[in-house]
């Protein structure tokens, strides 16, 4: 696998991801495929004046190339979800047995940390039942005032968080190095993909690091961080691997937003301008 490949020509626990690396990970579709070969995504995002997130997250895991998205909200965003991403279905409701369709969950972006959002995500990971979770913003905020959930997330999830986030999640640090040098520690204790998002942002996986190459300051806009989620959750499931979906996902983010500046400025760059220029970038890949 590509892991291995990484693997073998790193000196040290820290590598990039250079473009041939990224391109070893794509693998184009087959034309025979149909809309079950990619997957079924649930997004669980949004909340009332955070509707934002959840269509930014939507698009984003539409544009990464999944099969089918449901995205759950609450009934304050319906009705905007539906008419702003007619391509995802919308529920309002989540139930056990409904939810186990769903191979892959994106959840965060947008939520809210009221009770109502604690008893849901409490709720999806009693039932995740061993599948792979993205978690994201206040996923990550809500587990960072119930530290025990922890242990509850299943093997190789994704972790989103920004480095406010994650000094929530995992105490506070000095400066990005030793808050670097913890991610990895985390991986090498826990078996998750732990994201650090920043310039170069880290995916951290089984104590090694591995550095972002692509993206620019541009990218600084609220939005940004709950498209990463969108990509990483719609890889999730077509690839079936954490690390595969962080790494290719954090690198075509990046990259879609370095293309995106072929019409737009740093200033200009909107977080949606990204999930639209998706295309180029995997075109970048092939
Ligand atoms: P400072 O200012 O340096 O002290 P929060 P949030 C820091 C949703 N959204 N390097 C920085 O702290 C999200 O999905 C909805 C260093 C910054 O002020 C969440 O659910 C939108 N520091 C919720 O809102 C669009 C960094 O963290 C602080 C950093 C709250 O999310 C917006 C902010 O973190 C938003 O995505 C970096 N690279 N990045 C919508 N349209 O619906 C961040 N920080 O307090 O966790 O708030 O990230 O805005
Ligand atoms: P969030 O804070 O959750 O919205 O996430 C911000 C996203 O934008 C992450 O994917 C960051 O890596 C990216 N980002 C923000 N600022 C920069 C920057 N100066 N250079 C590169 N990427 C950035
Ligand atoms: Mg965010």
């Amino acid at each position: 696998g590509l892991q291995e490949g990484f693997a073998e020509k790193a000196e040290s626990n820290w590598q990039i991801t250079l473009p041939e690396d990224a391109a070893a990970l794509y693998r184009p579709r087959k034309a025979f495929s149909h809309k079950g070969s990619f997957g079924h995504a649930l997004l669980v995002a949004g909340s009332e004046g955070k509707t934002g997130a959840a269509v930014l997250a939507a698009r984003a895991c539409l544009r990464s190339g999944i099969g089918l998205l449901t995205v759950h909200v609450p009934r304050s965003g319906y009705t905007i979800l539906q008419s702003s991403v007619p391509e995802a279905m919308s529920i309002t409701a989540l139930h056990e047995e409904d939810v186990q369709r769903y191979a892959v969950w994106g959840i965060g972006p947008g939520l809210g940390t009221n009770e109502v959002a604690v008893q849901l995500l409490d709720s999806l990971l009693t039932w995740a039942n061993g599948r792979p979770l993205v978690l994201d913003a206040d996923a990550l905020n809500i587990i960072s005032t119930h530290t025990e959930w922890l242990k509850r997330i299943p093997a190789g999830s994704v972790l989103t968080p920004h480095p406010k986030e994650f000094d929530r999640l995992f105490g506070p640090h000095e400066n990005e190095m030793q808050r670097l040098e913890k991610a990895l520690q985390i991986s090498a204790t826990l078996p998750l993909v732990i994201i650090v998002k920043g310039h170069h942002t880290l995916v951290a996986w089984q104590g090694r690091g591995y550095f972002n190459t692509t993206g620019n300051a541009g990218m600084a806009t609220g939005g940004s961080g709950d498209v990463l989620t969108g990509i990483i959750t719609g890889l999730l499931a077509q690839y079936k691997n954490g690390f595969t979906a962080a790494v290719l996902g954090v690198y075509l983010h990046g990259l879609a937003a370095d293309l995106a500046l072929e019409k737009q400025s740093m200033e200009s760059l909107l977080p949606g301008d990204v999930t639209d220029t998706f295309g180029a970038a995997f075109r970048q890949l092939m």
